[in-house]
């Protein structure tokens, strides 16, 4: 409210352009017609239609995300080129779906790299009359390689990204794109890719392959395009009608008895909650965002918030069928039309009677994780919303430490290779997954209710959902100087204010 919040209708004009400010009100007034009472999806564009989404064919085999091929031709190198650029899927039989696509895929090519590897990427921004910039979300790569909204790529030009991976970072990374203003709509349009950096040392035995299974969120209209988003988007981040898994709906994969299948799982999701359970099989987590945990952990069920990934290894220990399906999770949903969270199937296994051929176990120790030391700073960021009606329409403000994100604004100076405290607060309605660049983080504790409680293990995390009321409290380094995004990773979120800005200095 007051100076600091934002009217909606306003807003999504100096977002996106006034053709969605019509659709913006349009479906606000309907959002607000069906308040009382209706159980009827917010995002939903079908209101006029009178049908529901559209039935996705399911059960595909899996198909694995094509890998981005290495150009270099040299050890050591990868060279590569991606074109964000417009593209056509078929979701829908008969039906084409106007997407964003790198080089002609969503999600996009795999890129597959080995720690000490040098990586220059040539992108290429072919999106109309739109920047962009592709951020290489959780890696450790320098300030102005990092895409972020200061370095945006003008439509038809092309830029190069250049890093070095280090040694000790092999972990589950992505890229996707962050301009400012623009980043949800880029996103939930079909920008977004796998980056795994692999050990030279790997501790899980390779028989159990290596798989990313990538979420992403689909919402069709009758026409078979993608609606604009709605006011209901805008608050809660918008949640579409499926959740695919590498761009397929259910899809199916056939295993023995007794196999194992190393399984990197991403939330690729503009604003949904993923808590998963594995039916018929033993999970057992052994990474997280930044790479492998100290030894693995048997998990009865995850929860991956948006931006977040975990990896697995899924034991198939029972003949029949092992499916990953969606729990329920209420993370503070605004306004009516909550999304049923319950019950998505998102992978089908069908394990056969035949055995798997002999798998070897997990080693007991994955690697060692030196705790973050003693810190040196302590910083509080404190996360409010701001949400009233009034005559006008609706206003709401997504805040941290009262302000909304200022491009021109340093919210936080910060010295290169010192630890810090940061205890990230959450005083607001809904949960927000918090994530930093250029650096990964270790979470030591939260607290909710006056209750405070220790991290069952040690991980190297890049974002972390603080559900509404609680604290997390988390030790960060930074190495490499310069300008660092920090924001909530409901990408409409961060893109209505909740993000600032950590000047890192030498
Ligand atoms: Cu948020």
């Amino acid at each position: 409210m007051h100076r600091r919040g934002f009217l909606v209708a306003g807003l999504a004009a100096a977002l996106s352009g006034s053709r969605a400010l019509a659709q913006m009100k349009m479906d606000g007034m309907s959002d607000m017609d069906s308040m009382p009472g209706m159980g009827g999806h917010a995002g939903h564009d079908m209101g006029a239609m009178g049908q529901g989404p559209a039935a996705l064919p399911e059960g595909e085999a899996l198909r694995e995300l094509p890998l981005l091929a290495n150009e270099a031709g040299r050890q050591g190198v990868f060279k590569a080129r991606l074109a964000a650029e417009a593209a056509t899927a078929r979701f829908v039989a008969d039906q084409d779906t106007p997407i964003l696509a790198y080089n002609g895929m969503s999600p996009g090519p795999l890129i597959e790299a080995y720690e000490g590897d040098h990586v220059e990427i040539t992108f290429a921004n072919r999106i109309a009359g739109e920047p962009s910039t592709i951020h290489w979300h959780g890696m450790p790569v320098p300030a102005d390689q990092d895409g972020n909204p200061m370095d945006p790529v003008a439509a038809g030009a092309d830029r190069v990204y250049a890093f070095e991976l280090p040694e000790g970072s092999a972990g589950s990374y992505w890229y996707h794109p962050h301009p400012h203003g623009r980043t949800a709509e880029q996103v939930y349009r079909g920008l977004a890719g796998a980056f795994v950096v692999k050990a030279k040392a790997d501790p899980v035995p390779a028989e159990y392959g290596d798989t990313v299974l990538m979420f992403t969120d689909l919402r069709l209209a009758a026409d078979g395009s993608m609606p604009d988003s709605t006011m209901a988007d805008l608050m809660n981040g918008r949640v579409g009608d499926h959740v695919l898994v590498n761009g397929q709906k259910n899809p199916r994969l056939a295993v023995g008895t007794g196999a194992k299948r190393r399984l990197r799982l991403y939330n690729a999701t503009n604003a949904r909650f993923l808590r998963l359970a594995f039916a018929n099989t033993a999970m057992t987590v052994i990474g997280s965002d930044g790479g492998l945990l100290e030894k693995p952990v048997a998990a009865d069920e995850i929860l991956l918030s948006p931006a977040e990934r975990v990896e697995l290894v899924v034991a198939f220990d029972r003949s029949g069928t092992a499916t990953l399906t969606t729990l329920d999770y209420d993370r503070g949903w605004m306004g009516p039309g909550r999304p049923a969270e319950a019950g998505q199937m998102l992978l089908t296994v069908d394990v056969s009677d035949t055995p798997a051929e002999a798998m070897p176990p997990l080693p007991e120790r994955l690697r060692q994780i030196a705790p973050l030391g003693a810190p040196t700073v302590s910083r509080r960021l404190v996360f409010t919303e701001t949400m009233a009606m009034n005559a006008t329409g609706m206003e709401m403000g997504f805040l941290i430490n009262g302000k909304t994100f200022d491009m021109a604004r340093v919210d936080i100076v910060a010295k290169a290779g010192e630890t810090e405290l940061w205890e990230i607060v959450n005083q607001a309605d809904m949960d927000h997954p918090f994530h930093v660049h250029g650096t990964q983080f270790q979470v030591i504790e939260r607290e909710r209710g006056g209750k405070a409680s220790k991290p069952a293990y040690l991980a190297w995390k890049d974002t972390v959902n603080v559900a509404r009321g609680e604290t997390v409290r988390l030790l960060i380094r930074q190495e490499r100087p310069g300008p660092r995004m920090y924001h909530c990773h409901i990408l409409e979120h961060e893109q209505l204010g909740m993000m600032g800005i950590v000047d890192v200095q030498v």
